[in-house]
This record gives structure tokens, C-alpha cells and sequence, in this order.
């Protein structure tokens, strides 16, 4: 008799689910923290989910990856120090430890369960990034962590899931503040940004709360094919302007030097990565504009003729925006 397929659904959205069919499930737990469960599935690879929401997948992880590392990392001229919050799988720390420049590299990770299970189901993905003497790894709430840390750093990563469970404080203004302060002078700060397509409200909250704190907030975006629903967005910020206009011959010659291989970033990638298409554009020049009004759904604007402008910036905030 054949034994039921299970199919592991994400119930992020309120009105429509994603399904993978489990071809085995090699671990769910309630952690302290959250849901989490480790499948394999035939077109994907490995999959972590957790509260209900796909993280990775072992087959298109390094899109993400390189993306959250590089992008900020290739723009500086010799990162010392990075500082990565959340991440317990370790692609991100993998991917930061590839800049040989890096002296000290910390990732801050709430739940331990994800960084025993990532190094027990897909070891590939850390690629031994926690025995490297560069990384100290610190299991604490990434909140406290970065409010009581004395130190500064070059950049500081923010991978967290979505502002639900857990990771909601990591898309907090206070939390984006603190790590503003954490920020060495002329650092750059990048935290994921979901998907814009569907939840313009998270995008516009925090370009809103960045551009209150940085000289520049310019959001970018990856096609990370496990996250449905459009592209999906980074968002960059720095009081360093001039660090979003590196020629692709200088991130080239940066790379090549630096000898980092990579799938998903090249360098003109990365250039590439901050042209937004204009709903994207204007959900980033409204919040920038319009600080109180709330981003309405793309989607729900489907067929009214498009979103609502908001009245002209002045040119002071006009300058904040993402086109770069
Ligand atoms: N929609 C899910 C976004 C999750 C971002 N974090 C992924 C963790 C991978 N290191």
C-alpha cells in the first residue's frame, strides 16, 4: 500500500499557499523559538522551513547568500569587520569569509537548533564557515546582542525570516538604530527586505526608518526562485553615497583579487541589482516622501490604474531615494 504524500505547505500568505511535497522529512521540532522543519523535495534539494516559511533550499541558497555578503562587502575596500545577525545556517558567514580582508567575523543567531540542524542536514551550506578562527559564533537574541555591543563594524548583515515569531524585532526601528550605532563611520548596513510585489509595507517601512538614519537607503533586488512572488529585496543603507558608484571594472578587479568565486553575483549584478522596477521605486520614494502614509498591496491595485503618487518630494528627499 502506498504510504500518503505529505506536502508541507507555506502559510505565510493569508489568501493563497505554496506547497512542497516532503519526499522525506528528516526533521521537525518546536524549537524554543519556532517551527522548524528539514524536507527533501525533488525539485528543490533540501528545504528549511520555519514558521511556516521556506528559508533555503540547497539549490538556489547561493543567490541569497552572495547577495546579502557581496553586495555590501565588494563595495567596501578592505572589510575588517561584519557583523551578521541571525543566518544560523552559516551561507552568509560562508560567503563574508570568502574577503580575505576579514579580520573577525560575528554571527548572532537566536535559536541554536538552526544552526545544529543546518550543520547536521545540509553541512555543505555553512562550508565549515564556524571552524574558520575568523567567526565566533554567539547564541543570544540579535536585539540585545547588538544594543549592548561596544564594538563597530564595517558592515552588519541582517538575515532574518519575515518580521513574524522570532526575527519581528530584526525589522524594528529600534533595532535598525541600534545597528546604526554598531555601524563603523561610512559602514554599510543590509537587511532582507521580503518581497515587495506583495508586501510593499514592509519594503516602505524600512527604507522610511533607514532614510531617518543614513545619508542613503537604496534597496536592491535578487530573483531568489524559492521566494514566490516577484523579486525579492535587500535593502542597503550607508552614509558612504559614493560607495553605491563602484565602476564594474573596479568590483571586477576587486573580485578577481580577492578570489572570490561566485554563481549568482558578478559585477554587473551587483550594479544591476539597484535598478528597481517603478512599483518597486515608487513604494521607496513614497515612503521616503510621504513618512506617515501607508504603502497600499501592489497586488490589490491590480486593474485601478496604478499606485496612487505621493505630492512631490522636496529635493532634500528626493536625494535619499534608491536609483543610484
Ligand atoms: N521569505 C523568507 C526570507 C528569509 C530570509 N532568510 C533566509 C535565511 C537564509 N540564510
Amino acid at each position: 500500500m502506498p504510504k500518503t504524500e505529505r506536502w508541507i505547505e507555506e502559510t505565510f500568505h493569508s489568501h493563497w499557499r505554496v506547497a512542497l511535497k516532503a519526499d522525506k522529512v528528516l526533521h521537525e521540532v518546536k524549537t524554543e523559538h519556532q517551527h522548524l522543519v528539514i524536507f527533501d523535495n525533488a525539485t528543490w534539494g533540501r528545504v528549511l522551513m520555519l514558521d511556516g516559511v521556506c528559508q533555503l533550499t540547497t539549490s538556489d541558497e547561493f543567490v541569497y547568500h552572495e547577495m546579502m555578503a557581496h553586495v555590501p562587502l565588494m563595495a567596501l575596500k578592505a572589510p575588517k569587520r561584519v557583523l551578521v545577525v541571525g543566518g544560523g545556517d552559516g551561507g552568509v558567514m560562508r560567503e563574508v569569509l570568502k574577503h580575505p580582508s576579514i579580520e573577525k567575523a560575528t554571527l548572532c543567531e537566536i535559536d541554536r537548533s538552526v544552526v545544529d540542524l543546518s550543520l547536521e542536514y545540509y553541512p555543505e551550506i555553512a562550508g565549515g564557515c564556524f571552524d574558520d578562527p575568523r567567526c565566533e559564533l554567539v547564541i543570544a537574541d540579535g536585539l540585545r546582542y547588538v544594543a549592548g555591543t561596544t564594538e563597530k563594524f564595517d558592515a552588519i548583515i541582517v538575515d532574518s525570516s519575515e518580521p513574524i515569531g522570532p526575527s519581528a524585532v530584526l525589522h524594528t526601528p529600534g533595532f535598525f538604530a541600534d545597528c546604526r550605532a554598531a555601524l563603523r563611520e561610512g559602514g554599510v548596513f543590509v537587511t532582507q527586505n521580503g518581497l515587495p510585489f506583495l508586501f510593499p509595507d514592509h519594503l516602505a517601512g524600512t527604507a522610511r526608518t533607514l532614510g531617518a538614519l543614513y545619508a542613503k537607503v537604496a534597496p536592491y533586488l535578487c530573483t531568489q526562485p524559492c521566494y514566490f512572488g516577484g523579486p525579492f529585496a535587500l535593502n542597503w543603507a550607508s552614509d558612504d553615497v559614493a560607495l553605491l558608484d563602484i565602476s564594474e571594472k573596479k568590483l571586477a578587479r576587486r573580485s578577481a583579487k580577492r578570489s572570490i568565486a561566485t554563481r549568482y553575483w558578478t559585477p554587473a549584478v551587483h550594479r544591476a541589482a539597484f535598478a528597481l522596477p517603478r512599483y518597486a521605486e515608487r513604494i521607496v520614494e513614497d515612503a521616503l516622501v510621504a513618512p506617515r502614509e501607508s504603502a497600499e498591496p501592489v497586488a490589490a491595485k491590480r486593474g485601478r490604474g496604478g499606485r496612487k503618487r505621493a505630492a512631490k518630494a522636496p529635493a532634500k528627499s528626493r536625494r535619499k531615494t534608491a536609483s543610484t
